[in-house]
């Protein structure tokens, strides 16, 4: 069945503010108005934005922390992103990210950053397990990059997860690289969808520039979740477009690394109306700079923030 034209305009409308999140956060790096802990997503919005549109509202998402992607895709506004990149109390925790993303909104889902990685998997494994007990009919989706497979954590949660048929996808962002260090110098496949088969579960490798197949491959994966059939390893083939983080004058890269990239907003434009494509873009770029503008009026937090929304200092 072919795709719906209004949800192709809805994911070209998140993947065009994602990216003007992108470049306002480039931009101000470089004036040192923002520390330099951003990992930019350029280049991968569509995963983000295509897997989310495959969700539901109150699907639960896990996510790694490469661009805002994800966020955007899931449904949060750019003012809470960019208040919490600059510090602000404006920002989804109030200020405390300060550069690093760390936002989270249980409303849309969004249940927070796995900053230490790894961390995303034990998490979404149990808040599957908690919707299985639970008969909830809610997914649980952990993103995360090709150099996180390797953590323990990715297989003794899959282990269980299998056995046990929880709803849960595993959706890896693969940009061949972790840092500056190529992915198949440390990992004996370079598709990352093959640890599937060690658990029996079904490894699905998408073109994760064509956001279209990732919301395919997502949203028949949440259906096998739903179904009670169990997890899929969903593997996305990307492209980072910037460095590691911003700033990163990326001297282990070779000079002709993007020689093959593709946009994923130029990818998607193909299916859509060259005004339509315009339209979007420019409202996404002023809904940005407003954003940003707000953003940049908003006071920081104050120091007693720091022992809220511990377990301890409530
Ligand atoms: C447990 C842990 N080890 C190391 C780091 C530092 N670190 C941050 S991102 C990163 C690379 C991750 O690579 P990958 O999973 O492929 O994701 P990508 O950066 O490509 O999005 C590393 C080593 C960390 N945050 N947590």
């Amino acid at each position: 069945m072919p795709i719906d034209t209004t949800l192709i305009g809805d994911m070209y409308r998140r993947m065009s503010i994602a990216r003007a999140i992108e470049q306002i956060v480039e931009k101000h790096t470089r004036k040192a108005r923002i520390s330099g802990w951003w990992h930019p997503g350029e280049g991968q919005e569509a995963v983000g934005v295509g897997a989310s549109a495959a969700l539901n509202g109150e699907d639960y998402l896990w996510y790694q922390g490469r661009g805002c992607a994800w966020a955007i895709g899931k449904g949060m506004q750019p003012g809470p992103i960019l208040g919490d990149v600059l510090g602000k109390v404006s920002g989804a925790t109030g200020g405390k990210g300060g550069g690093v993303p760390h936002w989270a909104d249980y409303s849309l889902g969004i249940m927070g950053e796995g900053a230490t990685l790894g961390s995303v998997y034990p998490l979404a494994a149990g808040s599957a397990f908690a919707s299985k007990l639970r008969k909830d009919g809610r997914v649980s989706l952990a993103n995360f990059g090709d150099g996180t497979a390797s953590r323990g954590t990715f297989h003794e949660t899959m282990v269980h997860a299998a056995t046990w048929k929880l709803p849960l996808i595993y959706l890896c962002e693969n940009n061949e690289l972790l840092v500056g260090t190529k992915l198949t110098d440390v990992c004996p496949t370079a598709d990352i969808a093959d640890f599937a088969k060690g658990y029996g579960i079904p490894g699905i490798i998408v073109d994760g520039q064509d956001a279209v197949a990732v919301y395919e491959a997502t949203l028949e994966a949440a259906a096998r979740a739903r179904a009670g059939e169990g997890p899929t390893l969903i593997e996305a083939k990307t492209t980072r477009v910037q460095g590691h983080y911003a700033g990163d004058p990326q001297n282990y890269r070779a000079k002709d690394a993007l020689a093959n990239y593709r946009d994923p907003l130029a990818v998607l434009a193909e299916r859509m109306a060259v005004d339509e494509v315009e339209t979007i873009a420019a409202e996404a770029l002023a809904l940005v700079q407003a954003a940003y503008e707000e953003t940049l009026a908003a006071p920081p937090p104050d120091h007693s923030i720091i022992f809220k929304d511990l377990y301890y200092g409530q």
